[in-house]
Formats: C-alpha cells, sequence, structure tokens
C-alpha cells in the first residue's frame, strides 16, 4: 500500500472530512460533517482551488444515496414472478454470483464467439476512479466487438473532431473562460448543467466575473435557457440548423479577411473554397439566425479581445453533430485566440491521459454493425443500433448483455424497442446499485460501492477543467464485508472468464486488475512531473497548477505536429449537408411542422437520483414546454394534457405554454419515464413522467460520428 491508501473514518466518527462530488462534471471539492457515523452535512470547499466552495443542489444527495436503503449492497438473482407477479429479487453472495455470470458469458464466448456478449457502458463510469483503472481490462475480456456506451448519445462529436484535427480523441480545447471578454454559447445550458467538456464548477460566479470585467455571453439555443437569461444576448435557433450557421460564421471570416490561423495549420484555402456556398443569407433562411448576427459573430470572434465558441449536447446531437463540431473547432483555430490566454486552450493535468496513451487516440471503421453496417469509432457501435442487434438472429446476434451504470431504456433512442429487446436476452448482467428501467431486466445484478465508500481521484475531467488542478480523495466511509467495489467486480469477473475460456490471464494483467486505483494513481503521478502523489495527501483540498498555459504545437498528438484544417472524414459530410439544405430549401418546412429538443434541470442527474427526497420534492418538472402560439393553434390549454408521437412512438404529458420555446419547438427532459413501483419514490408523480427516448428515433443519427440525433425530431402534438 502506497501514501495514497489512507483510512476511512472509524464506525460512529464525528467530525469532518474533505469530499468530492462525482455527480456532474465540475468535480466539486466538498467538506462532510458527520456525526456518529451519519452525514449531516455536506458543503462546498472553499479551499478547493477550482470549485472555490461552490455545490449544487445535487451535491448534497450524495449522503441520500449513501444511506438510501434501496440502494443494493449484494448482488441479486431475478425470480421471474409467476402468472403476471412482480419479479422477485433474492440475494447472492459476492463469489457465488461472480461465478454464475462468469459461467454464463463465457459460455455464451464459447458457443456462439465473443460479438455475441453487448456491452452498454453508462455516464457514472466517467466519474468513477475503479473504472478508469480497471474498467478496460474488463471489457477485453469480453472479446466483443459490440461494444455501446452513452458516449454515442452525448459527446463522440467532440471526440471524433479532436482526434482528426489535433490527433487524439480527448485533445478537446476547453473555453479558457476566467480570461476571456467573448463566450459564446451554442446548444449549452451551463446554468443548470453546470458545464461539460468544460470542467467548470462555479459557473454563475464566473460569468458574474466575465461580466464584471466588461465581457460578453453569447447564447445559441431554440429555447431561452437559464443561461440565455443571464446572457448579454441571446439568439434562437431551429434546432439541427447549426451547421449553415456555424460555417457561415467561418464564411464571413474568410470574406472579411479576418482569419488569423496559427503556423501550424494547413488546409486554409481549401476551407474557404469549401465554406463559401454557406453565406449568412442561407444560414438566415434555415435557421432563423440573423444574417446580421452571423456577420456581427465572426467580427467579434476575431475581435482584439480574447473570444471563444463553446458548444455541447444541442451541437453535438443532432443530424450535423460532428460538422458542428468542426466549424466550432475551426472557429476557434481562425479568430487569432487559439491556445491565447482567453481562447480556446488544452488543460494540463497531472495525469496526462492523452500524451500516455491511457486511452487509444482513436480509430474508425475498423469494424461495422452487422445489421446496418454503421462503422465504429474509438471501439464502440452507436447505442442506437443496440436494439436491433439483440433482435435480428444471425452469426454474431447480441445474446447475453452486460450493462454497467447505464440506464438505456431511459437514455437511448427507442428506449421502449430496447426495453422489449432486453427481455430476448439469453443473459443479462448489470453492475449498477439501483434497480432501474434497464436493470430491473438483468437476471443478475451486481452492486459496487458509491462514491462516500471509495477513493476519487479524477482521470476524465481535469482534462476538460478551465483551471490546472489536481486532488486526491480518500473513500469516507470503509466499504463494508458484504460489498464490492466496481473494480474489484471487474477483475473479478475479468479473471473467472479468461480462466473459463481456458486462457488464464498473463501475470502482468492479472497484476493490473488486483492492483488497487489508489497504487495506480500513486504511480501515474509519481511518473509524471507535475505533482506528487505525497503532496497531494498533503493537501486534501486539492493544489492549484495554475491557468491554463499555451501548448501548442508542442502537444500536438498528429504525426507531423500540424494540424489538419480539412481532413477527409470530415469534408464529405458536407454533401450530406448540402444535400438537407438543397431539400430543405426546395421545400421550406410548413408553419404547423414541430421538433422536439430535450432540457435538463438543476436538480436533476440524466435518469437517476429520483429516489431522493430532497432533489424530487416540489412541482413536477417533466412537463412539455412549448410555444403558446402552438399551443393555441391546436386549441392546446395551458397545462392540459396532450399525446406527443413521432415515428417510433407516442407519449401522453401535461404541456406548459413558455415563449421561452421558439415557435415551432417543443421540449422534453430526458430520464424521466420511471416505473419502479419497487423503490420507495420510484412511482411518485413528481418524478414519474414519460421518456423522451419513447420518442427519439435510433435512425436518425450524426452518420458520421454515429452519434444519435437525439435533438430536432419531427413531432407532432395533439390535445389527449
Ligand atoms: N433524449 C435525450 N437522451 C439523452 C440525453 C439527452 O440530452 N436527451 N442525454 C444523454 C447523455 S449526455 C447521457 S450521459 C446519457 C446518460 O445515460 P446513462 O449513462 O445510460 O444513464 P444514467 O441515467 O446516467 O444512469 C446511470 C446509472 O448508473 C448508476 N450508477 C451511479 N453511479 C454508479 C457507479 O459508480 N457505478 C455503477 N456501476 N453504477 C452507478 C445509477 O444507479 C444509474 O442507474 O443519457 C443520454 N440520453
Ligand atoms: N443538472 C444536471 N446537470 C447535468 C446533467 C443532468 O442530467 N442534470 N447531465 C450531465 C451530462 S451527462 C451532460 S452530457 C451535460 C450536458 O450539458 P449541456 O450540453 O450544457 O446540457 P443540455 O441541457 O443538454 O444543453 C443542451 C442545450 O442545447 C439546446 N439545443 C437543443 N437542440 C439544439 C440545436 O439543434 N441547436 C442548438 N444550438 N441548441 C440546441 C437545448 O435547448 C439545451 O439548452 O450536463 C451534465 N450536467
Ligand atoms: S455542480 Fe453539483 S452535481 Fe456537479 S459536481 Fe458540483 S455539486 Fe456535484
Ligand atoms: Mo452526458
Amino acid at each position: 500500500m502506497g501514501v495514497l491508501s489512507q483510512p476511512p473514518v472509524p464506525a460512529g466518527f464525528t467530525g469532518t472530512r474533505h469530499g468530492v462530488c462525482n455527480l456532474c462534471e465540475a468535480i466539486c471539492g466538498l467538506q462532510l460533517t458527520l456525526e456518529e457515523g451519519a452525514v449531516t452535512g455536506i458543503r462546498g470547499n472553499p479551499a478547493d482551488p477550482l470549485s472555490r466552495g461552490y455545490i449544487c443542489p445535487k451535491g448534497v444527495s450524495l449522503a441520500d444515496v449513501y444511506a438510501d436503503p434501496d440502494r443494493l449492497r449484494r448482488p441479486v438473482r431475478r425470480v421471474p414472478g409467476q402468472d403476471g407477479a412482480d419479479d422477485d429479487w433474492v440475494e447472492l453472495e459476492w463469489d457465488e454470483a461472480l461465478d454464475l455470470v462468469a459461467d454464463r458469458l463465457a459460455a455464451t464466448i464459447a458457443d456462439h464467439g465473443g460479438d455475441s456478449v453487448g456491452v452498454y457502458l453508462g455516464n457514472p463510469n466517467a466519474h468513477s476512479l475503479g473504472f478508469g483503472t480497471h474498467g478496460a481490462g474488463f471489457v477485453r475480456s469480453l472479446r466483443t466487438h459490440n461494444r455501446f456506451s452513452a458516449s454515442t448519445v452525448d459527446q463522440v462529436p467532440h471526440q471524433l473532431v479532436a482526434w482528426q484535427l489535433y490527433g487524439h480523441q480527448l485533445m478537446i480545447a476547453v473555453p479558457d473562460l476566467d480570461r476571456t471578454q467573448l463566450f459564446v454559447v451554442v446548444g449549452a445550458n451551463p446554468m443548470a448543467s453546470n458545464g461539460s467538456l468544460m470542467t467548470v464548477p462555479d459557473f454563475p460566479s464566473r460569468i458574474r466575473e466575465l461580466h464584471g470585467r466588461g465581457g460578453r455571453m453569447v447564447v445559441l439555443d431554440p429555447r431561452r435557457t437559464e443561461t440565455a437569461k443571464v446572457a448579454d444576448d441571446h439568439h434562437f435557433v431551429r434546432p439541427g440548423t447549426d451547421a449553415p450557421v456555424l460555417l457561415a460564421v467561418l464564411q464571413v471570416m474568410f470574406e472579411e479577411g479576418l482569419a488569423r490561423p496559427p503556423a501550424y495549420v494547413d488546409g486554409l484555402d481549401r476551407l474557404a473554397e469549401l465554406v463559401a456556398p454557406f453565406t449568412p443569407e442561407r444560414a438566415a433562411a434555415v435557421s432563423g439566425v440573423p444574417a446580421d448576427t452571423i456577420r456581427a459573430l465572426a467580427r467579434d470572434l476575431a475581435g482584439d479581445e480574447p473570444a471563444v465558441v463553446y458548444g455541447r449536447m444541442g451541437v453535438s446531437t443532432q443530424g450535423f453533430g460532428t460538422l458542428c463540431q468542426w466549424a466550432i473547432a475551426c472557429l476557434n483555430l481562425l479568430s487569432g485566440h487559439f491556445d491565447q490566454p482567453g481562447g480556446a486552450m488544452f488543460p494540463e493535468p497531472a495525469v496526462d491521459t492523452v500524451g500516455r496513451r491511457i486511452l487509444g487516440p482513436g480509430r474508425h471503421d475498423r469494424w461495422r454493425s452487422r445489421v446496418r453496417d454503421v462503422p465504429e469509432f474509438a471501439g464502440e457501435l452507436p447505442a442506437s443500433v443496440m436494439a436491433e442487434e439483440i433482435r435480428t438472429p444471425g452469426e454474431g446476434q447480441v445474446r447475453t448483455m452486460v450493462t454497467v451504470a447505464g440506464n438505456p431504456v431511459l437514455s437511448t433512442p427507442d428506449g421502449r424497442g430496447l426495453a422489449e429487446a432486453l427481455d430476448d436476452l439469453d443473459f443479462m448482467v448489470s453492475v449498477d446499485f439501483y434497480l432501474n428501467e434497464t436493470t430491473r431486466h438483468a437476471d443478475v445484478v451486481l452492486p459496487p460501492t458509491s462514491a462516500l465508500e471509495r477513493d476519487q481521484y479524477d482521470l476524465v475531467f481535469h482534462g476538460f477543467a478551465v483551471r490546472n488542478t489536481a486532488r486526491w480523495t480518500p473513500a469516507v466511509f470503509a466499504r463494508g464485508d458484504d460489498q464490492r467495489h466496481d473494480w474489484e467486480i471487474f477483475g473479478g469477473l475479468a479473471t473467472r472468464i479468461a480462466q473459463r475460456l481456458g486462457t488464464p490471464l498473463a501475470d502482468d494483467a492479472a497484476a493490473q486488475l488486483a492492483a488497487a486505483p489508489a497504487d495506480l494513481v500513486e504511480l501515474l503521478l509519481d511518473t509524471g512531473d507535475r505533482v506528487a502523489a505525497a503532496e497531494l495527501v498533503e493537501h486534501p483540498e486539492g493544489i492549484d497548477l495554475g491557468p491554463l498555459r499555451p501548448t501548442m504545437p508542442g502537444r500536438l498528438q498528429t504525426e507531423d505536429h500540424r494540424i489538419d484544417l480539412v481532413p477527409t472524414l470530415l469534408v464529405d459530410d458536407l454533401d450530406r449537408l448540402t444535400a438537407w439544405l438543397d431539400d430543405l430549401e426546395a421545400t421550406p418546412r410548413g408553419d404547423g411542422d414541430l421538433v422536439l429538443i430535450g432540457r435538463r434541470h438543476q436538480r436533476d442527474c440524466n435518469s437517476w437520483l429520483h429516489n431522493t427526497t430532497r432533489l424530487t420534492r416540489g412541482k413536477a418538472r417533466h412537463h412539455l414546454l412549448m410555444h403558446p402560439d402552438d399551443r393555441a393553434a391546436r386549441g392546446i390549454a395551458d397545462g392540459g394534457t396532450v399525446v406527443v408521437s413521432s415515428r417510433v412512438g407516442s407519449v401522453e404529458v401535461a404541456v406548459t405554454g413558455a415563449d421561452d420555446m421558439m415557435p415551432g419547438v417543443v421540449s422534453l427532459p430526458h430520464g424521466y419515464g420511471h416505473q419502479l413501483p419497487g423503490t420507495r419514490l420510484g412511482h411518485a408523480s413528481t418524478v414519474a413522467g414519460v421518456s423522451i427516448n419513447d420518442l427519439t428515433d435510433p435512425d436518425l443519427l450524426d452518420v458520421v460520428s454515429g452519434n444519435a440525433a437525439l435533438n430536432g425530431v419531427p413531432v407532432t402534438v395533439s390535445p389527449a
């Protein structure tokens, strides 16, 4: 055991401890108050150099999860209910459970080949150190190409563009928010989400500071969001039309001679040619963003003051997500502020996940999905093809599913269809500490420890942070003898599966899986050059490594250490955009057409945390938002119930008129549609709601990345 392994609090402890919130990408540092072993208070830690005392309402709920009687602590096996009765769940011993699961997984692999096992990795994996250190070894042990994750309903376009331009999928440039003077936000709502691919705890204060130094925030979003409301300018943009808008901003930069490229970029002239057809007038006609606004954006971005464009879910999970992210990257590259204070910059985390190749740089199209023939990216197929891979017979059909920290029945397109498909499986295992709409289909659920019971060092989000910091947070509570950490589950399964397949793990692989994450992090820190493990132990509040620094072109991971602005993979997708735009111009959308987008609320956390009273009390917040004119045109009363239908399905939901919505656009939050009578709150009306992903369409993809187009889904709305 090394210096990072520290004792948890003794039983019945009274006093204070450092903690960390892993619920979102802001990674806030916490101060916990404990009385007789129970958490009685959680506050933001003012000494934390990144989060500076900030905490949002969700941070406090870590204590609720820890204490939740519905949280699983021991493995359970499903016993199907007879004659329509609910299923029963019986507890298993850990060895018995791991053996049973390994038997079934190994038998599937031996009888039908590795691809007959499918695996879906959910969002909280990115927030768990144990997954970071042991997850890849486990996934490898499944020997399957049918790997899926929440990334393809989220940020894969960012990764694809980062790989193509900078040579590594995790080299994602982030806004240097603390020093910029113009912050342009496209399709993101950090006032509710606390930022994403931009680790920025205390976003509200940072925007006040931006305003305090005379800076501006401009938001492009089909909804006047919480972020739009604190911005200096907000422009409605018709969902899915951002690509022409962003390309038009580039077009103006070229036309007016504003582009100031760094010396290490190639393909400038070609890019100018490619964007020439995307004029502001053309973009304005389809998007609703005025041409003058587009021109002004180009001039302001390329002005003398530091400026940066940031685009997130709204421009990622749509039909042209990759083109949007490419255009945003090019704008930041050509504005003259790239890799400069206040522009788009690259964080330098103490554990350099990029330079040390903790994750590979990215690959594309090494294999394709069996049914729809869509390419893999970074070793994964789109979550949108999961159900068809389970349901379509033939060689390579998925017969056994593994889900880890996910709820794809609520979080991926046509979740209802996926739920039905899960029932066709021969076997399913879920690693999760809650029964949810997905894990309830599993035969066995293996629950890991929760956040307060395990060590945390953020291997992912320091890499996207607006300031360089490092922090080690040891587990507050000891894990019970009857519990296992996620990394112990991953190691236990990988070892057992290899044994059963007659190919026991090599010594080094076995040693890696047996080592505690703390020891692996210590090695990574001590062989890096930014901060030693022992220093982090002395500073549990975290260590400040300073503001972001210019790192280009030295840190580029491309072979020639240059940036190709016009990679073929991205350029080729322009044809699809042009065809779509031509179509739209030939047959403009009808007045009555509606499209659906999503939203997030400050007190929601994707599809979970709906079992904590603290976050769910008050008014229900899962209604449809619709512009009053759109409501009136359909004779729908405010507060009435409507039927929303898409190609895929229908839901019935209450509607609220909101002139915060762009006319022609309706919004539902994701992560609702709870149907768990077995949990304390799962059936309560404030948290039940309907699932937006019973409407989203697995056929709608950002084709080049395979990301789901969750936003801009055509729907109809009528009175129920
Ligand atoms: N229409 C629409 N759909 C969306 C989105 C949208 O904006 N619109 N957003 C998408 C995005 S960005 C995301 S990230 C996905 C999220 O979708 P998913 O990742 O599929 O699901 P979550 O809702 O995050 O569910 C997380 C599950 O992990 C469990 N869990 C929590 N912590 C741990 C842990 O440490 N270990 C383990 N093993 N389990 C844990 C929880 O109990 C919960 O059951 O949803 C996506 N779906
Ligand atoms: N409170 C809370 N915080 C969270 C989460 C949560 O569930 N709850 N989830 C976390 C996760 S996993 C993620 S990935 C992040 C996401 O973080 P964000 O991307 O900041 O969050 P969203 O609310 O999805 O913001 C997307 C915005 O895009 C807009 N939009 C939709 N379609 C379009 C379009 O076509 N064009 C444009 N320009 N805009 C569009 C929507 O109106 C919305 O305001 O949030 C994280 N933080
Ligand atoms: S913003 Fe809230 S949910 Fe996100 S890390 Fe901080 S306390 Fe946790
Ligand atoms: Mo996400």
